[in-house]
């Protein structure tokens, strides 16, 4: 008898392109079906087949307390019943922006939305229009949403013009884009060298974790910094993912390099549509309706998803959320690298983000991640599925802990990996 899921999968393929409202979710990369969530609690979801899993996805950051928790489940009930979204300000916008520019001070004023495309996609736009200049930088295996400007990959040689990395973006657009490998300051410099006057902006996740997770070589971003002011362009940390997860202030905080601009979700939402973008008060004092850059939203602000957020960002500093996370990631690293000794594999961290490569080498920029060995990656996937355990349906995404993951989970899950490394 087919399960629930498969059920829904061909129901949901007759009506939304690919069976998914996101690619990921299709586990195209994995192989065979994804599952259909019923429900989730802490660190469990369960699926429609009654089948419950460890979850290492977190909905792909935001569940950063765990899935459901009471505190956001009250926030949202209460707010809910004094109205679902008005289009007007409300109180907690304010509460938000406040509570955002002091958690990151690089962030002196700062504007809502509701992804964190339109975070980054606003970023670019507002580094535009400030700059007056029209090329952007980016670098292989960043991701920053569904941006035209940002989906686009290396050109014919690594530091010439970019190309379309998907249908539907013009190559005149994409033109306009530089993307260049992560960690290599040399190329930065030869881009800026030969056209650093006509660059609005470099864009980066601060730590890449869309294709896995590596981090940046000491100096990295500082040597970015340097560049954007020798040349006048802006320097924009994507901290959708990285914000108030790896830090109370994101990433910018563990390494001490202050952004013009930073781009940010997740957390903040508490689970639910949330992006927001911000830093120097005269670069975002440029947006309409006092600058000449237009940027809008009929959600932007939703109360909903600022209570949720404001109840989950509480909540973290309440239970200082982040040194327990970097107390947990660090039993769950000592544990894999116990098993993973004698094999060919890397595991890479920062606080509760991870990645286990499947290959012996570490993995520092796009192409030393795509030496991985995705069958086997896939292999262990499914292994670990069918015990219990979710992890990211791609070699090419971060794990994600959280609050209510517990040293025994960490425990049982430690023990399935093994299993499924020695299939
Ligand atoms: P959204 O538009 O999906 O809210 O955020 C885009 C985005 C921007 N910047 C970074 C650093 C991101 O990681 C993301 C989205 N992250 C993916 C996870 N790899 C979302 C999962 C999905 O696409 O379904």
């Amino acid at each position: 008898m087919s399960s629930r899921s498969h059920k829904l999968f061909e129901a949901a393929k007759r009506r939304i392109p690919g069976g998914v409202n996101s690619p990921v979710r299709a586990f195209r990369s994995v192989g065979g079906e994804p599952f259909f969530v019923e429900s989730a609690n802490g660190a469990r979801i369960r699926n429609v087949d009654g089948k419950e899993y460890l979850d290492y996805v977190g909905t792909w950051g935001p569940a950063i307390l765990g899935h459901a928790p009471q505190p956001v489940i009250e926030a949202v009930r209460e707010a809910a019943g004094r109205g679902l979204s008005f289009g007007i300000p409300n109180p907690l916008e304010v509460e938000m922006a406040e509570t955002i520019c002091r958690l990151v001070p690089s962030v002196e004023k700062v504007r809502m939305v509701n992804s964190g495309t339109e975070a980054t996609m606003s970023c670019v736009r507002l580094a535009r229009g400030f700059t007056g200049r029209d090329r952007i930088v980016k670098f292989e295996g960043c991701y920053h949403g569904h941006v035209d400007s940002l989906l686009v990959k290396a050109g014919s040689g690594a530091l010439t013009h970019g190309q379309p990395d998907s249908a539907g973006v013009p190559g005149a657009l994409a033109e306009l884009t530089i993307t260049i490998p992560f960690n290599d300051l040399d190329a930065v410099r030869a881009v800026f060298a030969r056209e650093g006057r006509g660059i609005a902006a470099v864009i980066v996740e601060p730590v890449p974790a869309n294709a896995g997770l590596y981090l940046p070589e000491p100096g990295f971003h500082e040597g970015l910094r340097a560049v954007c002011d020798e040349y006048g362009a802006l320097l924009i940390f994507d901290e959708v993912m990285t914000g108030f997860r790896v830090a109370a202030g994101g990433y910018q905080e563990l390494c001490g390099v202050r952004p013009d601009l930073t781009a940010m979700g997740k957390v903040i939402g508490g689970g639910l549509p949330v992006g927001a973008f911000g830093g120097r008060a005269d670069i975002m004092d440029q947006l309409s309706p006092d600058g000449p850059v237009y940027q809008a939203g009929t959600l932007s602000g939703n109360p909903l998803a600022m209570a949720a957020g404001l109840a989950q960002l509480r909540e973290m500093e309440r239970r200082d959320g982040w040194r327990t996370l970097e107390n947990l990631g660090a039993a769950f690293e000592a544990a894999m690298r116990e098993i993973i000794t004698d094999l060919p594999l890397t595991f890479q961290r920062i606080g509760s983000m991870f990645c286990l490569y499947f290959t012996p080498e570490p993995v520092r920029n796009l192409a030393e991640a795509q030496r991985s060995d995705r069958e086997a990656f896939n292999r262990y996937f499914h292994a670990c599925l069918t015990d219990g355990v979710y992890f990211a349906p791609s070699q090419f995404e971060a794990g994600f802990l959280s609050l209510a993951h517990t040293a025994a989970d960490l425990e049982k899950t430690a023990e399935i990996a093994r299993k499924a490394l020695r299939v």
